[in-house]
């Protein structure tokens, strides 16, 4: 399987809620393992075994422009601890701000927002102003530096996955970059999550996360946005955007999940993402964050352990 292409993450076991990170990639991920973020026949898809796969070296996440689709007019405050807003539109192909957009995962659009060393992760909710087409959020960085900026969505008059687009924003002032290191722990307000699994490139593999407090596992998780997780997963690097949910169609309200969620994750190449989980507990939601590096396995790995069982 050539890993080039892809960055594939999806639910253990179900049917899984893809962000319109796979924009373009309904053509580039196998249907089996991608479900796109509208709200879908899950069977349906699961039946879908033999989509085509088309080569493409474009991942989601990338690029300010997308099957006709622009982000466009971002504004935001220039400088850390200024109260203002985050404004953008989404214009269309004839350039005219779009304001019809199918809801996925209970929101027409999700925005994301990282600085470009994988700090400061948000995820947010803006609101549409139907008259302009206007998306705004109210907005205050915490800290200066470059940040990517990423607008999940789907058209309501596309019938396809939804769309990520991306730009980047400044913030002046002094940036101290934190170099990442690998985590497979993290504590959030007063939680704590594992994340067990490796990241394969080229190959899915299972992603486990638990969530503790106190030492005890955590078994009231909450249906957040129509899932018991959400996790994002960015590339190092060039920030490829995937974000995905962990399930498509099992968190309903008033159900309560954990102390595990399980997602099946592929790496599109060797080496290091940035994950976050989103995760919501008492109605507050958390977001956990992980460093995991992606190895190619050795091959001198495999010819050693066949040598030993000789
Ligand atoms: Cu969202």
């Amino acid at each position: 399987m050539n890993a080039g292409g892809r960055l594939v993450a999806y639910a253990a076991g179900v049917a899984v809620a893809f962000a319109g990170a796979f924009g373009i990639a309904a053509a580039v991920v196998p249907a089996t393992a991608a479900e796109t973020w509208q709200e879908t026949d899950m069977n349906e898809h699961a039946g879908m075994t033999t989509a085509p796969e088309v080569q493409s070296e474009a991942l989601p996440g990338l690029s300010s422009s997308s099957r006709g689709y622009v982000l466009a007019a971002v504004q935001a405050p220039e400088v850390p601890a200024v109260d203002g807003e985050l404004r953008f539109e989404i214009r269309n192909q004839q350039g005219v701000p779009l304001t019809d957009y199918a809801t996925a995962h209970e929101k027409q659009l999700h925005l994301i927002v990282v600085r470009s060393d994988g700090q400061e992760f948000r995820h947010v909710h803006p609101v549409l102003d139907m008259q302009t087409g206007v998306w705004s959020a109210p907005w205050v960085w915490a800290q200066a530096g470059t940040y990517r900026v990423y607008a999940d969505f789907t058209p309501k008059s596309a019938q396809s996955p939804g769309i990520t687009l991306t730009t980047t924003v400044h913030v002046a002032g002094e940036f101290r970059p934190v170099a990442s290191a690998p985590s497979s722990h993290a504590v959030v307000d007063d939680f704590e999550v594992a994340l067990e699994g490796e990241l394969v490139p080229g190959r899915a593999s299972e992603l486990t996360l638990s969530v503790t407090r106190a030492g005890e596992p955590v078994t009231t998780l909450e249906p957040y946005l129509g899932a018991f997780g959400h996790l994002v997963a960015l590339r190092e690097g060039d920030l490829a955007y995937l974000h995905v949910h962990a399930d498509g169609d099992a968190a309903k309200a008033g159900e309560s999940s954990g102390p595990e969620i399980t997602f099946m994750a592929e790496a599109p190449t060797a080496g290091r993402y940035l994950l976050y989980l989103d995760f919501q507990v008492d109605g507050d939601v958390h977001t956990a964050a992980f460093v995991v590096d992606s190895t190619d396995v050795d091959p001198g790995d495999a010819a050693d352990e066949e040598s030993h069982a000789h």
